[in-house]
């Protein structure tokens, strides 16, 4: 069973949103990639947030670009929760789609996380975060991602002056 959703506006925003599916691929969390795009095809986005909670998905990693509005609209439609990723845009550079997904109205929460591979990246690590909560292999495995992670920055040298 598909356990998250990752789901973005254009398959222009893969090399951005491949970050947080690279996540999940690591700690073998089971997921899907998808294009539902909010403006150009509503009735999947409905049909896609409508059915997120029968099928059995914990979390949606949604992302998009500019007018960012696909975090939201699905957060509307379903109590999945949802974590909204700002693509970087052509003009403003994400600082749209960053406004657009963490602006959202009291009532519909969705988590927001950082402009770009970093935020994707950390979208994927915090659905199994989400999912480490009933599942000790999950928890074990991101204890030693945070110890591997320690022992490289405690492994950084600096150049001599
Ligand atoms: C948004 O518009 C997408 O999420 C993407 O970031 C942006 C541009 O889409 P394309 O014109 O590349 O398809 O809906």
């Amino acid at each position: 069973m598909v356990q998250v959703g990752v789901v973005m506006g254009s398959n222009s925003d893969w090399e951005v949103m491949r970050h947080a599916a690279e996540q999940l691929k690591a700690f073998g969390v089971s997921f899907e990639c998808k294009v539902v795009s909010a403006h150009r095809t509503p009735d999947l986005l409905f049909e896609y947030a409508e059915q997120a909670a029968a099928r059995g998905l914990k979390a949606i990693i949604a992302g998009a670009g500019g007018a960012a509005h696909l975090p939201g609209m699905l957060a509307a439609k379903t109590t999945v929760p949802v974590l909204g990723v700002p693509v970087p845009s052509k003009y403003l550079r994400g600082e749209d789609s960053l406004l657009s997904i963490v602006q959202m109205p009291k009532g519909i929460p969705v988590a927001t996380f950082a402009i770009g591979e970093a935020g994707a990246a950390n979208a994927g690590l915090f659905a199994v975060a989400m999912l480490a909560g009933g599942n000790a292999e999950y928890s074990a495995q991101l204890a030693a991602f945070r110890e591997r992670q320690k022992d490289t920055v405690l492994a950084m040298t600096l150049p001599e002056v």
